[in-house]
């Protein structure tokens, strides 16, 4: 059985721990027949059904109240540990919606977040360019303003829900200053003319993931998300809150990785005796084992420092996420080991979590990104003491 006593830990209330218990129920029984042989379709049939069950209101806030992270969090973790895709669907909901929720007007609230937090519209969020990924103050993908609209001219890859999505939050150069100062965010629904996806991307851990290109795509001055030049700080806000988020995924499918590995060590036997009694294999489950529970504090310290009010969690979340996508990894690697030739059998669970994984380390901010943001923090801290 899966460990749940960190749910006793003070980051939480006793409504998270509600939370995760009932949404683990509701998960091991609606999540373990999903067919998953047409992506595309998988991820509109899980939206809908977390939406209609409810599991998607923590995703967004259009009374405009504050996302409560630790319930973001929570829900990452057990999804990922059931089911990627369902993970994938249900942070998707929140990523391509965080910029409307935080920097949102009421109307631009009003208008999408009712649909997403019900499973009713589909959401993605356009950062990526294809020359720049990691480097966001070096977009390119222009909205050139016309009396009362923008003009979006460029291109946008690897968005995930590419092609699927109803609503994109986009990132483009408005041009009030020179890089990041430059940039600025809007809320561009699906299907205007001059909006095409151009490619459907295929990887590891498929899930809809696409090449966006915009020409002449024009949209109301209205649809800009907070102020112009804003868009570089409204992005890293918005992956202030969800990277520790991509944390909590690695560490359900962790989770599960360290279940699978307990099944098979206890039941598989090696002259005579369950595997788990070889020391070795025994060091094997206390390293797994430790590092989830340190992962754990990690995620779970930044979720509850922006519960409790902190502006930025820049540090923290950077913190989580570079330990937390690694750990995971190395995790998941020792239960493909401990698995034998099964392991890298595919319809063998601990083989679909090591394709999982890995997209974890280089999303939403690739580890070497967590590790110039701390380590810039750092060294901030150096000159303030
Ligand atoms: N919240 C609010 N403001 C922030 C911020 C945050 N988390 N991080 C930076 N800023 C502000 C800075 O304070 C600075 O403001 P001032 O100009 O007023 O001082 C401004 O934004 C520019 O910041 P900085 O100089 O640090 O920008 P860089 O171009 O050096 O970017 C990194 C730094 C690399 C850390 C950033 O580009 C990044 O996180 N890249 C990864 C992007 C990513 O996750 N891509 C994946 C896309 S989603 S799948």
């Amino acid at each position: 059985m899966t460990d749940k006593t960190f749910l006793n830990w003070p980051f939480f209330e006793e409504r998270h721990g509600m939370y995760a218990r009932e949404l683990d129920a509701w998960a091991a029984d609606a999540l373990k027949a999903m067919d998953h042989s047409d992506n595309d379709q998988a991820c509109r049939d899980l939206v809908r059904l977390m939406g209609d069950a409810g599991w998607l209101m923590p995703t967004s806030a259009p009374d405009g109240a504050l996302l409560d992270v630790r319930t973001l969090c929570l829900s990452r973790e057990t999804l990922a540990r059931h089911d990627g895709l369902a993970d994938f669907a249900f942070a998707m909901q929140g990523l391509g919606t965080g910029a409307i929720s935080l920097f949102g007007t009421p109307a631009q609230r009003g208008e999408w977040l009712p649909l997403t937090q019900t499973g009713k519209a589909i959401s993605a969020f356009a950062l990526t360019e294809p020359q720049s990924g990691s480097d966001v103050a070096n977009s390119t993908l222009t909205a050139t303003r016309d009396g009362n609209d923008y003009i979006l001219n460029g291109e946008k890859t690897w968005i995930s829900n590419g092609g699927i999505a109803d609503v994109y939050t986009l990132f483009a150069r408005t041009g009030d200053g020179p890089g990041a100062q430059g940039l600025s965010a809007f809320v561009v629904p699906a299907g205007l003319p001059g909006f095409e996806v151009v490619e459907r991307l295929q990887v590891i851990a498929p899930h809809p993931l696409a090449t966006l290109r915009f020409s002449d795509c024009r949209i109301p001055a209205s649809a800009m998300l907070g102020e112009s030049g804003q868009g570089f700080k409204i992005a890293m806000g918005v992956l202030d809150v969800f990277r520790s988020t991509v944390a909590a995924a690695a560490l359900g499918f962790a989770r599960r990785a360290l279940d699978e590995a307990l099944h098979r060590v206890t039941t598989r036997h090696v002259q005579s005796a369950p595997l788990f009694d070889l020391q070795m294999v025994q060091g094997h489950i206390a390293d797994m084992a430790l590092d989830i529970d340190a992962s754990a504090l990690l995620i779970y310290r930044a979720a509850w420092t922006k519960d409790s009010g902190a502006p930025r969690i820049t540090r923290e979340t950077a913190m989580a996420k570079l330990f937390s996508t690694d750990q995971a990894q190395k995790v998941i690697d020792k239960a493909v080991q401990l698995h034998g030739g099964d392991g890298v059998r595919h319809g063998v669970k601990v083989e679909e979590l090591y394709r999982d994984i890995r997209a974890l380390r280089i999303y939403e901010g690739a580890s070497d990104v967590q590790r110039v943001v701390i380590a810039r923090q750092a060294i901030a801290d150096h000159h303030g003491s």
